[in-house]
C-alpha cells in the first residue's frame, strides 16, 4: 500500500521477555465522572462549558495544532532549511455521553451516529477552501498516548496532504493507471478467494489483517462496494460500518482480556475537488500490543533504523488469538451489548459471513507449518484424556 517492505521473521516469537510490561488499566469507569472534560456539562481545559448532549458531541481542539487563520509564510535557506506555514482544523467527537463506554461496548445503533457524525465532519470541513485532507482518528487507551477514557476521536484537517495519505495516494495511482482498477479492490477479492486473513466480516465490510501488516494485530476495514469517502456510503452501509467496528474491536477486546488499546483511523480521498477514482476509501487499526495485554511491540532498533520487523506473520496472528477468540465467541468479556442494540441488530439483520479469521487462521496455519507433529500429539493426548474420563479405552 505504501511501497515499503517489512521483514518477517516468525522464528523470533520463541524468545524471552524481560523488558517492560505495562500496566493495564482498570476495567470499571463510572458512567460520568464529574472531573471529565468530555462528559455532558463539564467545563472544558480551554473554559468552555459542554452541553447537555445525549448522542455525539463535536467541538473545535481546544489545543489545536492545526488553526484556520495561521497567516501563510515560507523559509528556504540553500536547500537546507525549508518550512512552510500550515493552516487547517482540528477537532475533537465525544462518541457517546457515557463516560464508560467504547466502540465495543456502544450499540450498532449509537456507533452509527459517530459514523454519521464522521461523514459530516469530512464533508464540511472538505468543503472549505483551504482544506485538502480531513483526517479521522482514534486514539484508544493510555497505551497509545490517549488523554482521557471517555469515548471520543479526533479529526484534523489539513492544508496540505500528509505523508501517509500521500504516500497511499501514489501508490493507488500507480496502480490504477497499470491495472485500470483500484489496488484495494482487487486485493479484497484476492483475500475473499484465499480466505487465510480475514477476521470478520458483513454484507458490506471486511476487516483483515493485510498481508503486509506491521503491527501484531493490526487490522484494515474495507468496503466491498468501492467508495472514495465516509460521505458515499449509503443508509444501510453506514449500519453495516458501525457493525464491523464492533466486530473487530469486541475481538480485540477478548483477545487479551482488555480494553484494548489502538490508533484506527479512515483514509478518504483527499478534499482537492478531484474525482480520486483510484482512491478507495479504507480504515486502519494499530494495536500496540504484542504477546499480552501487557506486553507491547516496540518500534525501535532495526525498525528506526531500518526498516519495521514483526515477528508474527499475519496468518500466524491467529494462533495467538485463537484461544480467546474461541472464549470471545461463546462468552464476550465486554459487556453484553445494550438491550436497544440487541433489537437493533435483530431488526437489521446484518449477515455475519465469517464467524472468526482468528480461528480459521488458527487452524488453516496450525497444520500448514512445522508445528504439525506438536498438534497432533496434543490433539492424540486430548483424545486419550477424553476416552480415559469417559470410561472408554484402556490407560496406557
Ligand atoms: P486524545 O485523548 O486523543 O489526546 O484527544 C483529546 C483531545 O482533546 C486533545 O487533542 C483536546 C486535547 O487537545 N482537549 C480539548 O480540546 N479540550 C479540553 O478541555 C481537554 C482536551
Amino acid at each position: 500500500m505504501t511501497r515499503e517492505w517489512v521483514l518477517v521473521s516468525p522464528h523470533r516469537t520463541q524468545r524471552p521477555w524481560q523488558g517492560q510490561v505495562e500496566d493495564v488499566a482498570p476495567e470499571k469507569q463510572v458512567a460520568f465522572d464529574p472531573t471529565c472534560y468530555l462528559c455532558p456539562g463539564n467545563p472544558r481545559a480551554g473554559g468552555a462549558k459542554n452541553p447537555d448532549y445525549s448522542s455525539v458531541f463535536v467541538f473545535d481542539n481546544d489545543f489545536a495544532a492545526l488553526k484556520p487563520d495561521t497567516p501563510a509564510g515560507e523559509v528556504q535557506e540553500q536547500d537546507l532549511l525549508l518550512a512552510r506555514s500550515e493552516s487547517g482544523r482540528c477537532r475533537v467527537l465525544c462518541f457517546s455521553p457515557r463516560h464508560d463506554l467504547t466502540i465495543a461496548r456502544m450499540s450498532v445503533a449509537d456507533v452509527r451516529e459517530v459514523v454519521d457524525a464522521w461523514a459530516k465532519e469530512y464533508l464540511d470541513l472538505g468543503s472549505q477552501g483551504n482544506i485538502r485532507s480531513v483526517q479521522i482518528f482514534e486514539n484508544r487507551g493510555a497505551m497509545m498516548g490517549c488523554s482521557n477514557p471517555h469515548p471520543h476521536g479526533q479529526i484534523w484537517a489539513n492544508e496540505t496532504v500528509p505523508n501517509e495519505l500521500a504516500k497511499e495516494i501514489a501508490a493507488f495511482a500507480d496502480y490504477y493507471k497499470a491495472h485500470g482498477s483500484t489496488l484495494l479492490s482487487d486485493y479484497l477479492k484476492l483475500e475473499l478467494e484465499k480466505r487465510e486473513r480475514v477476521v470478520c466480516s458483513n454484507d458490506d465490510f471486511v476487516g483483515l489483517v493485510p498481508f503486509w501488516a506491521i503491527w501484531p494485530f493490526e487490522t484494515l476495514v474495507l468496503s466491498r462496494r468501492e467508495v472514495s469517502g465516509l460521505d458515499q456510503l449509503t443508509d444501510g452501509e453506514r449500519a453495516s460500518l458501525a457493525d464491523i467496528l464492533r466486530q473487530i474491536t469486541i475481538r480485540y477486546d477478548n483477545l487479551f482480556k482488555t480494553s484494548f488499546p489502538y490508533t484506527m483511523g479512515f483514509h478518504q480521498r483527499p478534499t482537492d475537488g478531484q474525482p480520486h477514482p483510484e482512491f478507495p476509501m479504507h480504515g486502519h487499526f494499530y494495536p500496540p500490543l504484542l504477546r499480552s495485554a501487557t506486553v507491547k511491540k516496540f518500534m525501535v532498533g532495526y525498525e528506526m533504523l531500518g526498516m519495521p520487523q514483526r515477528d508474527i506473520t499475519p496468518e500466524n496472528r491467529g494462533q495467538v488469538a485463537a484461544r480467546p477468540a474461541l472464549q470471545a465467541l461463546s462468552r464476550p468479556v465486554t459487556e453484553t451489548p445494550p438491550a436497544s442494540d440487541q433489537k437493533s441488530r435483530k431488526s437489521k439483520k446484518l449477515k455475519t459471513t465469517q464467524l472468526s479469521g482468528f480461528v480459521f487462521s488458527h487452524i488453516f496455519f496450525s497444520f500448514s507449518m512445522t508445528q504439525t507433529p506438536r498438534i497432533l500429539r496434543f490433539l492424540l493426548l486430548k483424545g486419550k484424556m477424553f476416552r480415559r474420563s469417559h470410561g472408554r479405552g484402556s490407560a496406557s
